[in-house]
């Protein structure tokens, strides 16, 4: 479908994220770039976007004026006309975003068991994503990693060395029972679903965050590695997403290179 057919059926959608750096809005841009779903990266694209991600979750908020609860934190995604009485919707956490686009934009299995699936390997690819985080700030979250450097090193070494290849060898396994009809190329069914565009960003992630460490573990995980990745990252709508300015580089974010974290 092209783009302007699309702009007639779908709402508009508009993503309520912090500008600049791909962050857990990532996950919800890649549902719309891999389907070409037109949709509003707000702060991203007008100066005072900002303005709209800063009042969804303002902590003086108990609703707001279409009768929606206040978003605990970015991302949010607001939908003129999809909320209680035609007003508009603004739903926040990325797995419940995810999973109400997922059924809308045909990413969510061929059926209910597999829409099950697919939030069962989304949710657990972003509890991937959240021991990230975690690696660099493993006491406080509103600290400097400079100030908890040292506990910092302790948790990035647990992390490397028994948390990554855990959920690498789950998704590994999850891949091969599902290699009749995947292929390699899906965790669920035979098609793309959000949990895969998911867990290939935190792939992406890692791969800049620890470069030594995932090259060195590349190939135990050949159906990962050597077909999973490249598959979804050749999606077509994907691999145009990638070489756009609307892709923004990993810097200060989830995804942070700090080579004393890395293998040594
Ligand atoms: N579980 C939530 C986490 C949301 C979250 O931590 N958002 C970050 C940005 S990626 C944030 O702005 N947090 C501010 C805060 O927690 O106060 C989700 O997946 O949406």
């Amino acid at each position: 479908m092209s783009a302007t057919k699309k702009q007639r059926t779908q709402p508009p959608y508009e993503l309520l994220y912090w500008p600049s750096i791909p962050g857990r809005g990532e996950f919800i841009r890649l549902v719309f770039e891999a389907t070409h779903t037109p949709y509003t990266d707000t702060a991203n694209e007008s100066k005072d976007g900002i303005q709209a991600v800063l009042a969804c979750k303002d902590e003086q908020l108990t609703r707001d004026d279409d009768g929606n609860p206040p978003a605990f934190a970015p991302p949010a995604l607001r939908i003129p006309g999809e909320g209680k009485g035609g007003k508009s919707l603004v739903l926040y956490q990325t797995p419940s975003i995810l999973s109400y686009l997922g059924g809308r934009l045909g990413l969510a299995g061929a059926d209910e068991v597999e829409a099950h699936w697919i939030l069962s390997h989304a949710l657990t690819a972003l509890d991937l994503n959240n021991e990230v985080h975690d690696t660099h700030h493993p006491t406080a979250i509103a600290k400097y990693y400079e100030d908890q450097k040292e506990e910092a090193l302790k948790k990035a070494e647990d992390f490397r060395d028994v948390r990554l290849p855990k959920f690498l060898g789950f998704f590994e396994r999850v891949l091969k029972g599902n290699e009749e009809e995947g292929k390699g190329k899906y965790l669920v069914g035979g098609k793309l679903s959000y949990a895969d565009t998911t867990l290939w960003h935190v792939l992406s992630g890692l791969k800049f965050a620890f470069p030594k460490e995932l090259e060195a573990r590349e190939e135990e995980f050949p159906t990962l590695f050597g077909i999973f990745y490249s598959s979804v990252q050749g999606e077509k709508g994907i691999k145009e997403y990638l070489v756009s300015d609307r892709r923004k580089p990993f810097s200060m974010g989830i995804f942070r290179h700090y080579p004393e974290l890395d293998r040594q």
